[in-house]
């Protein structure tokens, strides 16, 4: 089985309800479908989610990678050989998601090809993962009744609060309120996305001492080292790298230097094998991971069920898998199901997802068709 054919199809689709964070604001989503054909017929599909207020990467670098360099390494290759595709598209350095993306298309084909849903490829330690619901930057009334809302409708009870802002009151009360309102049962942690010095990290970590908050992901940017290994050494919850960690060596750069306590995995940037590296190294040293969010489609978000369902330890904290629901549609066919705060790993071969060609055709940017 080789692959002959490497498309990638650019798309927008409205965000129904943006979501706004310290370091950047999406309002629609610019992201890319990779798919790639194989002589066989099989065809591997993932999504690739450019942040250029995270990584650099845009929509157009995207497809212009694809259709370049990585085409050059794709075809031609089978896609059993992991391996050696991976060090031939590692001879381009960065573009974390666009990498993400063809390593979980990939092992759709893979999955597909054998008959089996990834998920059980990969580790096949449960089928099910609780979800977190993301929380971005809005009057506290109004995140106080999403978060009211998403557990009464999904039952979700984990809740990412996008913090970051001045002046510090803001989202100290902002914590406050959503404790107050949840009640002590739901797991709360804060994103800050660098918004803040490591001084005033600290300074927030007092004044919400006592919330009963579990995690604390990117309080400063973690290039400021020693603000940040003082943080780090003060603070009493794991903190969390995300945007400073988006490949193994960086992740292991930050845990052994003291930037970092936990991480934070995205499939949309180390896609499942780099996934499979961190997950490891974070087991090992007994550190927690959070299956993160990239601001992710359904179909992102379904590679992230099927890579926290594969194994113990990355299925222990809820996964940050409802942010679709922000997007006024998809391109999915079948769409994701949260219920009882839970999602179901797909059954289906491969990753498990299935494009609706209509909505393809409806939010692809290209001209083309299919
Ligand atoms: C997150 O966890 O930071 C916001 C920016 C980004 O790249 O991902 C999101 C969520
Ligand atoms: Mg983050």
């Amino acid at each position: 089985m080789i692959i002959e054919r490497v498309e990638a199809i650019p798309y927008r689709i409205p965000m129904r309800k943006p979501l706004h964070f310290a370091s950047g604001a999406v309002h629609h989503m610019d992201n890319v479908l990779v798919r790639l054909t194989t002589d066989t017929g099989i065809v591997g599909v993932a999504d690739i989610p450019p942040r250029p207020y995270t990584y650099g990467e845009t929509q157009a670098g995207v497809v212009a990678l694809l259709e370049g360099l990585f085409s050059d390494a794709l075809m031609g290759a089978d896609p059993l050989d992991r391996g050696r595709i991976h060090a031939a598209l590692n001879r381009t350095v960065g573009n974390f998601a666009t990498r993400g993306g063809v390593d979980v298309a990939l092992w759709d084909i893979i999955g597909i090809s054998l008959d089996t849903p990834v998920h059980r490829l990969l580790g096949g330690f449960t089928d099910s993962v609780r979800v977190s619901h993301m929380l971005g930057f809005a009057p506290v009334d109004e995140m106080v009744e999403e978060a009211l809302r998403y557990r009464e409708v999904y039952g979700i009870t984990a809740f990412k609060i996008k913090v970051g802002r001045y002046p510090l009151s803001l989202d100290i009360d902002l914590c406050r309120a959503l404790r107050e309102a949840l009640g002590t049962e739901a797991e709360l942690y804060l994103d800050a996305n660098r918004g803040w010095t490591a001084a005033d990290a600290v300074r927030v970590l007092d004044a919400t001492d006592g919330l009963g908050l579990t995690f604390f992901e990117e309080p400063n940017d973690a290039k400021e080292v020693l603000g940040r290994r003082r943080l780090v050494q003060l603070s009493r919850i794991p903190i969390v790298a995300d945007e400073s960690a988006p490949s193994l060596g960086d992740a292991a750069r930050e845990v052994q230097t003291g930037g970092a306590t936990a991480l934070s995995i995205k499939t949309a940037r180390t896609g499942f094998t780099e996934s499979q590296k961190v997950l490891a190294y974070a087991e090992a040293l007994g550190l927690e991971v959070i299956m993160g969010n990239q601001i992710d489609t359904q179909i992102g978000s379904t590679a992230t069920v099927v890579f926290g369902a594969a194994f113990a330890h990355s299925s222990r904290n809820p996964a940050e898998l409802s942010n679709f629901l922000d997007m006024a549609d998809d391109l999915i066919a079948e769409p994701i199901e949260i219920s009882d705060g839970s999602v179901l790993a797909p059954r289906v071969p491969g990753v498990g997802v299935r494009i609706d060609p209509e909505k393809l055709a409806r939010y692809r940017v290209d001209g083309k068709k299919d």
